[in-house]
């Protein structure tokens, strides 16, 4: 594993193949079928789950540091994506026993229930961005629901996955339920999504691997959820609170350096307000500073070469289109050679219709788009092939009530912008930001099977 402060190797880990993928699966098969895990009451997988939230909020120190570590976050970020995790095991471990079926009418003499099952064996890729987080927000609610679990990691960052996965087994579960293999996309994430002897398929990455992922699931006639990143807007009307908004903006792009799915990448401002809103954003991008993770300043590294290579290019063709640059900020001058760091940037007046309004950059780029009317910010909100989360500030509540029905989204937030982590909140996309629902309790609904029963009695 390399260190994106400084690109040296720190840690290595297994590189897995499709045999060893084959061998947690059966293993996970095992483990639902064995007594231990199946027939054990919904209260006590919770309370194991609970227990594992314990573990890591013990812990919580050395798994922060590893996890600002392995990916570049500053610690800081690191220690609040900790939390997080913890946060998901102690919702779903409070929430494995409420979920309930329902009873249907049917005819006088027969009884009609819903049971909530277990799909069974649940394959889950999980990215390098947040890959504490993102692998609670699986496991937890997975497990909850009775399901087992083979859970690949990324190879940029899966370090804080198998520490929390070896604490689970501390808090109680039991071994074979939750399998982490190691290794590349094309090995062993292939091998996962393609393995005949799994149920039920949960992704979040790329959208390119997406459309792998979800042709492995049509071949499997297996199920899945895909969380494919987007390019969220906030959308700032002039009668706004500029002061309690613009920190929230700037924060929503630099956040683990604009590798955030949910990053708040175009920002859309009334026009008669754009002067004013450019020159007040200008001074806080000049004094956002870049640096390695443990020097916790405003942005850490990106995460890999190819990644730095992804925001260049962006850059390059900003440039080459003469879209302006507002302002950029700075990177600490003694930053160790070998780190991946690139300025946060803001550009505007950016065309609705350019790459950088469109595609999602995965860098802390933000484009400013101008709009004249109501009408026009939903329409340019609207105007992108994603649809995972978007931000409305203004002081009309009406305005804001209309427009967050409009916009298509999976998550709107008036007058702030993500609820600091929100694992109650459903989370997932409209369009090419996939589907299904993540986090809250939409996930346990997700990581289940809807049984109905019939029982005529007389
Ligand atoms: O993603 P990949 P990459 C977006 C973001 C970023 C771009 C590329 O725009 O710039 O994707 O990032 C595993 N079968 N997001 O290349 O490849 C891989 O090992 C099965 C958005 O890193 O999708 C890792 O575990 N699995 C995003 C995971 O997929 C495969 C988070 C993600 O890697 C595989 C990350 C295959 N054929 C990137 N190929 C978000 N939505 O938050 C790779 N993988």
């Amino acid at each position: 594993m390399h260190c994106p402060s400084d690109g040296a190797v720190f840690a290595s880990i297994p590189r897995c193949d499709g045999g060893d993928v084959g061998r947690a699966v059966v293993a996970a098969r095992r483990a639902l079928e064995r007594e231990d895990w199946a027939r054990m009451p919904a209260a006590e997988r919770g309370a194991i789950l609970s227990r594992l939230a314990a573990l890591i909020r013990d812990n919580l120190e050395s798994l922060s540091a590893l996890e600002s570590r392995d990916t570049g976050k500053p610690l800081r970020q690191g220690r609040a994506d900790i939390v997080n995790a913890a946060r998901y095991f102690e919702f779903y471990g409070g929430a494995a026993d409420k979920v309930a079926g329902e009873t249907l009418p049917l005819q006088p003499e027969a009884l009609a229930l819903t049971l909530r099952e277990p799909h069974g064996v649940v394959g889950s890729v999980v990215p390098w961005n947040y890959p504490a987080q993102i692998m609670a927000r699986v496991a937890g609610a997975a497990l909850a629901m009775g399901n087992t679990l083979v859970m690949k990691p990324a190879e940029d960052a899966c370090l804080s996955v198998l520490a929390i996965a070896g604490l689970a087994l501390d808090a109680g579960l039991p071994a074979g339920v939750w399998n982490v293999v190691t290794g590349y996309g094309e090995e062993a994430g292939a091998a996962l999504a393609d393995h005949p002897g799994v149920d039920f398929l949960t992704f979040t990455g790329s959208p390119e691997v997406g459309t792998a992922i979800q042709s492995a699931a049509a071949r499997n006639h297996i199920g899945c959820t895909l969380e494919l990143g987007g390019k969220s807007p906030q959308l700032l009307f002039a009668d706004a609170d500029l002061e309690a908004a613009l920190p929230v903006i700037v924060n929503a792009i630099v956040q683990n350096c604009g590798q955030t799915c949910s990053a708040g990448s175009r920002l859309l401002v009334e026009a008669s307000i754009l002067p004013e809103i450019a020159g007040l954003l200008r001074q806080r991008f000049r004094a956002l500073v870049a640096g390695p993770h443990d020097r916790d300043l405003d942005l850490g590294p990106l995460i890999n070469e190819a990644q730095m290579r992804r925001v260049d290019a962006f850059v390059r063709e900003a440039e080459t289109a003469a879209i302006p640059l507002i302002a950029e900020g700075s990177i600490a001058p003694d930053c160790p050679p070998g780190g991946y760091y690139v300025p946060a940037r803001i550009y505007g007046p950016v065309p609705a219709s350019a790459r950088l309004a469109q595609e999602e950059v995965f860098g802390p780029v933000l484009a400013v788009i101008p709009f004249a009317d109501e009408a026009e910010a939903v329409a340019i909100a609207n105007g992108t092939d994603y649809g995972l989360v978007a931000g409305v500030w203004t002081r009309d509540s009406a305005r804001a009530l209309r427009v967050a029905r409009k916009v298509r989204a999976g998550q709107v937030f008036v007058n702030g912008y993500g609820a600091g982590g929100g694992v109650e909140l459903p989370f997932g996309g409209f369009k090419k930001s996939g589907h299904g629902r993540e986090k809250g309790f939409e996930a346990l609904r997700e990581f289940s099977a809807l049984k109905t029963i019939v029982i005529r009695h007389d």
